[in-house]
């Protein structure tokens, strides 16, 4: 039913592929829509314990379609600021606050507010012809989809400030060094250590690894003393899970667990 991406749910995996491949799966208005349908759909699907997103083609998302954006000398401007608030940052909100994990498998050259979306996802496995470029200064704008809170964060401030101003392209493999990504594997094995992954995951204690989530995410706002408090509170609500119950039960008895997710 959708035309720009495809959206599947198998073996617990929620995979969605931007297919939009002619155009290195940049973003058009319909696109957006879609991927928030499909997020809907997978927040709201209770077998869904993990979400891979990729793309088709040589290119796993350029950013926003630029054929999309009208700047004739005798056109209206576009508002940009109501295009990030309508498309980019609910859905960099929605990836953020998924109650699993979220595993992007980018296949190839990831652009502007591509590249961000993909370090807004929670694990990053890049094909080794990948690569990650901070595109929007070379026409004018700001780099978004939180690509200047994630950046300085992953490489530090001076690398994050000559990435958004230089807008260079890296290779999937200075950005595994670097510290940006998880993995650099090659082109052929990326689609199958990305599944496996996220297959993976979705045997484990989804409600546990959402607290690990929301745990890291604040940290990097709050002080030691707030994030003891937090690890506190959010032990807490782990400690009451079946998962809990079931891994120290599993591991006294020396077997493997079988995690429902709750
Ligand atoms: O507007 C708002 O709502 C504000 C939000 C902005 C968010 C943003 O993401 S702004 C940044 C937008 N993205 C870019 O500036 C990147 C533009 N693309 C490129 O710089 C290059 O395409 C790449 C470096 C990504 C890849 O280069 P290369 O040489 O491998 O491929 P190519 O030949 O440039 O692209 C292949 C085709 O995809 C080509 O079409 P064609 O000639 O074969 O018909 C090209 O036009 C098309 N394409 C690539 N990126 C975009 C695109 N078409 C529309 N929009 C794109 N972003």
């Amino acid at each position: 039913s959708f035309q720009h991406i495809e959206y599947s749910v198998e073996q617990g995996v929620a995979i969605l592929t931007l297919n939009r491949p002619a155009a290195l799966n940049s973003f058009n208005a319909d696109m957006h829509l879609e991927v928030k349908d499909a997020l809907k759909q997978a927040r709201a699907n209770e077998q869904v314990r993990c979400l891979l997103i990729t793309g088709n083609g040589r290119g796993f998302c350029a950013g926003q379609d630029l054929s999309d954006r009208n700047v004739a000398a005798d056109a209206d401007m576009p508002d940009l600021g109501a295009s990030i608030e309508k498309n980019y940052n609910p859905l960099i909100r929605t990836l953020r606050s998924l109650p699993f994990p979220v595993i992007c498998a980018v296949n190839g050259v990831a652009a502007g507010a591509g590249a961000n979306i993909a370090f807004a996802c929670d694990i990053v496995f890049a094909a080794r012809s990948a690569s990650f470029i901070q595109a929007f200064c070379k026409i004018g704008l700001v780099p978004d989809s939180g690509g200047t809170w994630t950046l300085p964060r992953l490489v530090g401030p001076a690398r994050a400030t000559a990435l958004a101003m230089l807008g260079d392209k890296i290779s999937a493999e200075q950005a595994e060094q670097w510290g940006m990504i998880w993995r650099c594997v090659e082109d052929a094995e990326l689609l199958d250590t990305a599944l496996q992954s996220a297959r993976h995951l979705a045997t484990q204690p989804t409600t546990g690894l959402a607290l690990i989530k929301r745990a890291l995410q604040a940290s990097s706002t709050n002080t030691l003393d707030q994030q003891l408090d937090l690890e506190r509170d959010l032990q807490r609500l782990a400690g009451r899970t079946e998962d809990y119950r079931e891994g120290v039960a599993a591991f006294m008895q020396k077997r493997k667990p079988e995690f429902r997710g709750h």
